[in-house]
């Protein structure tokens, strides 16, 4: 009997699904996209021997954020600062582990990018094999290249393009150009990604809400009367259930294939300010931007994060983001 021939064919590899999309799509935004999967390939990789290479732990450093560094941060942050650093497109490279943007010469002033990244998101998921992530978005560099960086310091809607890697039993690359999010799988066997869904559209509402929901007495009230809305009977708008797992990405990425709503709501501050933990810049500007492009959103509980302008490239705010439902009623 003639063996079975279980390839799925076609098979929609990344540079093919890029070079279909050239003449809706500048090339150099493709080959960006490109680099960035090179950059995912190498860290998962590297994710998958870590432990028996002795890479886990602390790095003995601390970030610009004053957080202690994993020595996995630090690597897959040169991953991200070698992948680019031949300079064009891209020639302003802002991280969450450097504390200064790095320039390079533009060589087409006109379509000069700066790239925006958090290289390896929930890091303390390094110890316990957990999920971990890459976050990622593009803006045009609108005065060409240098170090004045207030042309990337407009609102999220300047973002022409952002995604991340989910390093989780299968590593996916998640991306948008503007133009509805795509979902690539790493197939291992031939080290490449291959399309898994297009278009994704989020489910309007959920079932599932994640937070880290220790820290609900410093919130503001308004937040934990949504904690108590979602936690409370089914009959009344409630009845959801918490998951949680330590990296934002892993924790959006099931609100963006199931529903639901990811908050990470600010500590009010002795001042009265709602003091937020994620990073705009590289972390919630991105996925709101996904957020929308499925048909959810993302807010800050005050607004749309998308309209917010950052005052710094290190900025955190507070975020709820998931299917439009839930991120209403946050609001
Ligand atoms: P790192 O990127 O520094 O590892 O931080 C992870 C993170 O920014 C985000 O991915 C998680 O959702 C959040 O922090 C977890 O924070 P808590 O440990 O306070 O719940």
């Amino acid at each position: 009997m003639a063996a079975e021939v279980s390839a799925r064919v076609p098979m929609i590899t990344l540079d093919r699904y890029l070079r279909s999309m050239r003449p809706r799509m500048d090339a150099r935004l493709g080959a960006t996209l490109e680099r960035i999967a090179v950059a995912v390939k190498r860290i998962s990789n590297e994710l998958a021997v870590a432990a028996l290479r002795g890479e886990l732990g602390l790095s003995g450093e601390v970030n610009v954020q004053g957080e202690k560094v994993m020595k996995l941060d630090t690597w897959s942050n040169d991953v991200f600062l070698d992948s680019f650093a031949g300079g064009n497109p891209i020639c302003t490279l802002i991280s969450e582990e450097i504390e200064e943007p790095r320039h390079t010469e533009a060589l087409h002033a006109h379509d000069a990018y700066a790239l925006m990244f958090d290289p390896l998101d929930g890091s303390s998921n390094t110890g316990v094999n957990g999920s971990l992530g890459s976050i990622f978005a593009v803006r045009r560099r609108k005065r060409g290249h240098g170090d004045d960086i207030a042309d990337t310091l407009g609102p999220g809607t300047d973002q022409i393009a952002a995604g991340y890697a989910l390093y989780g039993p299968a590593t996916m690359l998640v991306w948008t150009v503007g133009d509805g999010v795509n979902a690539f799988v790493l197939e291992r066997e031939i080290g490449e990604f291959v399309l898994w869904r297009e278009r994704i559209q989020m489910p309007a509402r959920g079932k599932t809400y994640a937070v880290n929901q220790a820290n609900a007495a410093k919130w503001h009230p308004g937040a934990r009367a949504l904690l108590d809305r979602l936690t409370g009977p089914k009959d009344k708008g409630g009845g959801y259930s918490l998951r949680y797992c330590g990296a934002f990405v892993g924790d959006f990425h099931r609100c963006l294939i199931d529903g639901g709503i990811f908050l990470y709501p600010g500590e009010v501050t002795s001042g009265g300010q709602s003091k937020g933990k994620l990073r705009l810049m590289y972390e919630v500007a991105p996925l709101s931007l996904l957020a929308e492009q499925a048909g959810g959103a993302g807010s800050t509980g005050r607004g749309r994060v998308l309209d917010l302008v950052p005052s710094t490239i290190h900025e955190r705010v507070p975020v709820y983001v998931g299917s439009a439902e839930e991120v209403a009623l946050a609001e």
